[in-house]
């Protein structure tokens, strides 16, 4: 339909499994280094002028608008993971505010950062919901906001699919970690339960299964490869960025569950410490990202580790690495 062609064209179809905004009140704030989020909620009051007008603050109580509320928290949840796993303080590493906008535009089917700050439509009722319903949607588009602060991927063709990956990555992980999950218990959907019933999908991604997200006569089937083999070569969303970053996710996926555990632990680290390391530059490709999780992990776990021998296995499996 000309809907999903739409949808298509803004990248949107090509996603995760959220529904735990309440585990996110597992949020605990101080770790090493520190300090604790600061959360700025704003309405947009269906305007597209940001960022709004100032609702909910950190510490202030929930209002009576889910959506704040579950930006709020799963702002909160995002803030944790960075914190406890990866001793990140914040998006930019010294406790800068985590900034969002609620009610974005009239019926918007969309999440994204806008470099400063996050931004999440009501959805059209149609296809979407809104797009705080989903704990890994809202950690996809914070990560955005870190990987703006690290590696800077330009958002284009390998470098762009690898952002989205790692947007996917640390989205799945903020989940998992807010739910205590471990990796072979994830579902690795980006976006589940933002879909509205009319749509029999699951979300708009998977990460373990790269093109079974969903199959609807609605949305028509997800567009993602798996493998090198079904790399997709277009000029449309910046060169495929959402749908060549299934080859990677399913990589990661692949690593983390055949580790086993709770994967910002173990493969999350290998992909943290490439992310914010010296040799990631914003025009890194696939097979030189490969490269350096390879490495990294070998430095990480140990040459031969589990780690290191479900990384190498993962990036074959998916036709980057030989
Ligand atoms: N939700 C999308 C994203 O964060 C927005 C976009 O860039 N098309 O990737
Ligand atoms: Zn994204």
């Amino acid at each position: 339909s000309a809907k999903v062609r739409e949808l298509r064209a803004k990248g949107l179809l090509a996603s995760p499994d959220a529904d735990d905004s309440s585990a996110t009140a597992r949020t605990r704030s101080a770790q090493a280094g520190a300090t604790g989020p600061n959360r700025q909620i704003h309405d947009a009051q269906n305007k597209e002028d940001l960022p709004g007008v100032l609702v909910r603050s950190e510490g202030d109580a929930p209002t009576e608008d889910t959506a704040v509320n579950e930006a709020y928290d799963g702002l909160g949840a995002s803030y944790a993971l960075f914190a406890e796993a990866f001793d990140r303080n914040s998006l930019d590493g010294q406790g800068g505010p985590l900034i969002a906008s609620v009610h974005y535009g009239k019926d918007y089917d969309n999440a994204f950062w806008d470099g400063r700050l996050l931004v999440f439509g009501d959805g059209d009722g149609e296809v979407f919901e809104g797009f705080t319903g989903s704990v890994s949607i809202i950690g996809h588009e914070l990560s955005h906001g870190v990987i703006t602060h690290t590696a800077d991927l330009e958002y284009f063709d390998q470098s762009g699919a690898l952002n989205e990956h790692c947007a996917d990555v640390f989205g799945a992980l903020t989940e998992q970690h807010a739910a205590g999950q471990n990796a072979e218990d994830a579902t690795w959907l980006i976006g589940a339960g933002i879909f509205t019933e009319a749509v029999t999908g699951k979300a708009l991604r998977s990460m373990i299964a790269p093109g079974t997200a969903y199959d609807d006569d609605v949305l028509g089937k997800d567009p993602q490869p798996d493998s090198m083999d079904g790399f997709v070569t277009t000029e449309s969303d910046n060169g495929g960025v959402h749908l060549n970053s299934g080859i990677p996710n399913r990589a990661f996926a692949l690593a983390a569950t055949t580790v086993g555990g709770p994967a910002w632990e173990t493969v999350g680290q290998v992909w943290y410490g490439v992310l914010t390391g010296p040799e990631i530059t914003s025009k890194t490709g696939f097979s030189e990202f490969a490269d350096l999780t390879i490495a990294e992990a070998a430095e990480q776990f140990g040459e031969g580790s589990d780690v290191h021998d479900a990384v190498v296995e993962g990036w074959q499996t998916v036709g980057v690495a030989t």
